[in-house]
C-alpha cells in the first residue's frame, strides 16, 4: 500500500507558508501555533493515490453532509481543511485550484502526466464514457486524501486537553457527500444551508471561534487568471457562482435560493430516475454513461451520468460554473455531488455485482486519450498513480474499500439490506412503495388484492401518510388506489410512464435544458425551473471548450412522468394509468420547452438530433422491502418529437 503520507514524487508539493494568514480577513487565523509548526515541519504528499488509513482495521464511512455537520469536531476540521486547501498556493499540485483543474479547464498537466498531441487544452475527465463512474472514484480519493492530510495537521494544533478527542475525530475523517435525491428534513431544502446559506461561516479551530469565508459557498481564485476561461463572463468572475444575476455581469452575485428552489422542484424527478436506475438497469454499459445508444433500447435511455448531468445544470442555477462541464469542478459543490454519484455507483454495484466495464470506444477525447480509442477495464485512469510508474484502472477501483472509505448503505450490508435502504430513501414518489407502505393495510384484507403472498421478511414500517416536504404544494394522500394499481393472482402492478429523450450533446454549443410541463407554460424562461406544473427537466451538460471534431455525439436521458400522472389521477384529470386514458391526456397536456442555461429559448426544430418518445412499462411491485420492483418490457406509446 502506498502510504498517502509518503514523501513527494513531483516538485513543489508544499502548502505555502502562512497561507491562512495571507488573506487574513477571510481565512482562519491559526495564531502563533501555525507559524511554529509550519517552520518545523512542512508537509506535502505524494501524487500517488493511496488508501486512507483504516481505523481499528475498518474503512470509515463518508457521511451525508447534514450528518457530518452533527459531528462538531469533524465538521470544523472539514471547513478548516477545505478553506486551507482553497488558500493553498495555486502553484501547488495539491491546492484546491490544481486538483479542481484536473477535471476540465485550464487543461493543465498534472503530476507530469503528459497530454496527447493536440489534447493539451482538454481536461483529464472521462464523460460519455464507460469510464465515467470509475475515473471519478480515484479522483475523489485524491481530493479526499489531500484534505485528510490537512485535517491531521490542523487537528495536531489543538491544545493538549482537546488533542485526543480532536485527533480521534480527524482519523475517522472522510469527505462528505450531498444526497440530492433524498427528501430533506422537514422545512429544509435539498440544498443544505451550510452550502448555500451564507458566504461566511463561524468555525471553531485551535485558535478559537472565527468567522471565515464559507469554503462551500464559492471558491475564490487566488489569484484570478481570466485566461483560463476562454469566454465571458467566466473570464471576469474571480470566484465561482451559482445562479448568478445579472447573469452576464462581471459583478454578478450568486442566488443560492434560486438553486435551492429549483432543486426542490426537481426532487420528484431525480428520485424517480434514481429508483428506476437501481431497479431496471442491470447492465453496467447502460447504467454507467449516457453515450450508449442501441436499438430496441426503450428501457435503457437513462444512466447515472445523465442524472448527474441534470444535477449539474440545476445545481449551477443556469449560468453558474457547476453547469458548464469544463468549469464545474471549481465549484466546491462538485466534490459533494460526485461523492454522491460514487455512493450511488457503490450501491448499484452491490445489487448488480456481475457486470462491469467492457471494451467501448471513447465518444470524446480527454487529455490523455483520443476519440475512438477503445476504453476497457485495464485503461489507465490518468493522472491517478497507484505507484511510481502505474495508474489506477477500473479493475483496481472496483471495490471502494480498497481506498479505505465506505458508505453506511453498503458497508457490511447484504444485497437485501442495500435494497431496503434504497426503498427507504428513494421512493417518496414511486407507486411501487406507496403500495409497499400501505401493505399492512391491504394485508388485513388481502382478499381484496388477491395477493396470495405473505411478506416473508420485514415489511416497511414507515408511516402510511406521505411525508410533507418543503416543496410540496399538493398532497397525494387521497390517491385513487384502484386507478393506479392492478392485481392478479401473482401480485400487484402499475404502469410506469417515461419520456425517453435523445439529443446531440453539443446541439446548442452550450449546456441546455429540455423541460416538460403539464398545461400552460409561462413565457419567462427564468420561472421554468420552479413552476408548479413542471414535470421535470433533462439537463444536457456541455461546455464551451470541447474540440469541434467531437460535436456529433448523441446522448440520451429520461424525464419520468409517473409521479405527475399520479397527481393527475388524484385530482381526477386522468381516470387511470392505462394507455387508453394516459395517451390522450398527455397528447393534449404535455408541453415541451428548450432553453440554454442562460435562459435563451430555442424552438424544438432548432435542436439538432432531438427525439422524444413516450414509453411505458407494467411494473410488478415488491412485497417486501428487500426487493425491487420488476419491470416488464418497455413499450413505445407515441412520439412527442419524431
Ligand atoms: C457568527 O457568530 C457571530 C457572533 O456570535 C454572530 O453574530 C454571527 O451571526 C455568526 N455568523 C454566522 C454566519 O453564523
Ligand atoms: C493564465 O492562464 C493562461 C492559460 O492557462 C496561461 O497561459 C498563463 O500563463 C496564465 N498566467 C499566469 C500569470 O499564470
Ligand atoms: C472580485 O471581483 C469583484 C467584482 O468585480 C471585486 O469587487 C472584488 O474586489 C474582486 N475580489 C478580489 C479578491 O479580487
Ligand atoms: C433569487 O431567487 C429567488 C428564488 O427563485 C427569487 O425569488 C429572487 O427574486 C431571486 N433574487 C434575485 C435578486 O434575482
Ligand atoms: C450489456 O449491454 C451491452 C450493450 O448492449 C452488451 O454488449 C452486453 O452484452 C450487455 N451485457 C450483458 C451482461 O448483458
Ligand atoms: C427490435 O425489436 C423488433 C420487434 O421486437 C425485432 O423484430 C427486431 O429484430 C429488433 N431489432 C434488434 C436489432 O434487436
Ligand atoms: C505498480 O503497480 C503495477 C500494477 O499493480 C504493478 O504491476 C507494478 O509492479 C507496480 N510497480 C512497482 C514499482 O511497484
Ligand atoms: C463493519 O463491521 C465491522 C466488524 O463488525 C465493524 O467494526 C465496523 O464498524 C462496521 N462498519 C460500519 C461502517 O458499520
Ligand atoms: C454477488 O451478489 C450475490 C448476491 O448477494 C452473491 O451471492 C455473490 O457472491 C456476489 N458475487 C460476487 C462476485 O461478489
Ligand atoms: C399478473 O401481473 C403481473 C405483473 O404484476 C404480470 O407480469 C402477469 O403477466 C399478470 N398475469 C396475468 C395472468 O395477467
Ligand atoms: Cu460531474
Amino acid at each position: 500500500m502506498a502510504s498517502i503520507l509518503t514523501f513527494v514524487l513531483f516538485a513543489s508539493i508544499f502548502f505555502s507558508h502562512g497561507l491562512a494568514n495571507a488573506h487574513g480577513v477571510k481565512g482562519y487565523d491559526y495564531g502563533h501555533r501555525m507559524g511554529l509548526r509550519v517552520n518545523k515541519r512542512d508537509f506535502g504528499q505524494s501524487s500517488i493515490v493511496g488508501s486512507l488509513p483504516l481505523v481499528d482495521g475498518q474503512p470509515q464511512p463518508r457521511l451525508e453532509i447534514r450528518d457530518l455537520q452533527k459531528n462538531h469536531d469533524q465538521w470544523n476540521l472539514y471547513i478548516l481543511a477545505l478553506s486551507w486547501m482553497q488558500y493553498t498556493s495555486q502553484d501547488s499540485p495539491f491546492s484546491f485550484y490544481q486538483i479542481a483543474g484536473i477535471h476540465g479547464a485550464p487543461g493543465q498537466t498534472w503530476g507530469n502526466v503528459s497530454p496527447l498531441p493536440g489534447n493539451d487544452n482538454i481536461g483529464y475527465c472521462h464523460h460519455v464514457s464507460i469510464l465515467f463512474p470509475t475515473w471519478h472514484r480515484p479522483y475523489l480519493v485524491l481530493y479526499e486524501q489531500t484534505m485528510y492530510n490537512i485535517v491531521q495537521f490542523i487537528a495536531s494544533l489543538w491544545p493538549p486537553e482537546d488533542l485526543d478527542r480532536v485527533q480521534g475525530a480527524a482519523k475517522r475523517f472522510r469527505i462528505p457527500y450531498w444526497d440530492w435525491a433524498a427528501a430533506p428534513p422537514a422545512g429544509e431544502s435539498v440544498l443544505p444551508l451550510s452550502i448555500g446559506g451564507s458566504s461566511v461561516v463561524n468555525v471553531t479551530g485551535p485558535n478559537g471561534i472565527q468567522s471565515v469565508s464559507n469554503p462551500l459557498f464559492s471558491f475564490a481564485f487566488k489569484p484570478f487568471n481570466g485566461s483560463i476561461f476562454p469566454d465571458a463572463p467566466y473570464n471576469k468572475w474571480n470566484e465561482t457562482k451559482r445562479a448568478p444575476y445579472p447573469n452576464t455581469d462581471p459583478n454578478a452575485i450568486s442566488n443560492n435560493s434560486f438553486v435551492a428552489t429549483s432543486l426542490d422542484k426537481h426532487l420528484p424527478s431525480y428520485q424517480q430516475r434514481l429508483y428506476n436506475l437501481f431497479a431496471n438497469y442491470p447492465n453496467y454499459t447502460h447504467f454507467s454513461n449516457e453515450g450508449w445508444i442501441g436499438q430496441n433500447n426503450s428501457g435503457t435511455f437513462d444512466s447515472i451520468e445523465s442524472l448527474h448531468d441534470s444535477v449539474h445544470t440545476i445545481g449551477g442555477g443556469g449560468w453558474g460554473h457547476l453547469a458548464i462541464i469544463a468549469y464545474s469542478s471549481f465549484d466546491p459543490l462538485f466534490f459533494l455531488h460526485h461523492a454522491n454519484v460514487d455512493r450511488i455507483f457503490a450501491m448499484w454495484q452491490v445489487i448488480h455485482n456481475d457486470t462491469y466495464v467492457v471494451p467501448t470506444a471513447a465518444v470524446y477525447a480527454s487529455h490523455t486519450q483520443n476519440q475512438g480509442d477503445i476504453e476497457d477495464i485495464q485503461t489507465p485512469l490518468k493522472p491517478f498513480f497507484v505507484n511510481d510508474t502505474s495508474f489506477w484502472t477500473s479493475d483496481m477501483a472496483r471495490n471502494l474499500e480498497t481506498f479505505g472509505y465506505t458508505y453506511t448503505e453498503v458497508s457490511n450490508k447484504t444485497r437485501g439490506e442495500v435494497v431496503a435502504a434504497i426503498n427507504r430513501l428513494y421512493t417518496d414518489y414511486s407507486p411501487a412503495t406507496i403500495a409497499l407502505r400501505s401493505n399492512q393495510n391491504s394485508l388485513s384484507h388481502a382478499g381484496q388484492w388477491a395477493d396470495g403472498q405473505t411478506p416473508k421478511t420485514k415489511v416497511v414500517q414507515r408511516a402510511q401518510k406521505s411525508r410533507v416536504m418543503a416543496w410540496q404544494h399538493g398532497s397525494i394522500g387521497h390517491l385513487p388506489m384502484n386507478a393506479i394499481f392492478k392485481a392478479n393472482s401473482s401480485g400487484k402492478s402499475y404502469r410506469e410512464w417515461i419520456a425517453n429523450i435523445e439529443v446531440k450533446k453539443h446541439a446548442l454549443k452550450n449546456s441546455f435544458l429540455i423541460y416538460l410541463f403539464l398545461g400552460d407554460v409561462p413565457d419567462d424562461s427564468s420561472s421554468w425551473q420552479s413552476v408548479d406544473n413542471l414535470i421535470g427537466s433533462l439537463g444536457v451538460f456541455a461546455g464551451h471548450s470541447r474540440p469541434t471534431r467531437a460535436e456529433h455525439g448523441k446522448v440520451t436521458g429520461t424525464i419520468p412522468l409517473t409521479s405527475a400522472l399520479m397527481r393527475m389521477a388524484a385530482d381526477g384529470h386522468v381516470q387511470s394509468l392505462d394507455p387508453e386514458y394516459v395517451e390522450p391526456f398527455l397528447r393534449s397536456a404535455l408541453q415541451l420547452r428548450v432553453a440554454v442555461v442562460d435562459g435563451t429559448v430555442f424552438s424544438v426544430n432548432e435542436v439538432s438530433g432531438l427525439r422524444i418518445s413516450i414509453v411505458s412499462s407494467v411494473v410488478a411491485i415488491p412485497t417486501t422491502e428487500d426487493k425491487l420492483p420488476r419491470w416488464g418490457e418497455v413499450e413505445s406509446n407515441f412520439d412527442l418529437v419524431a
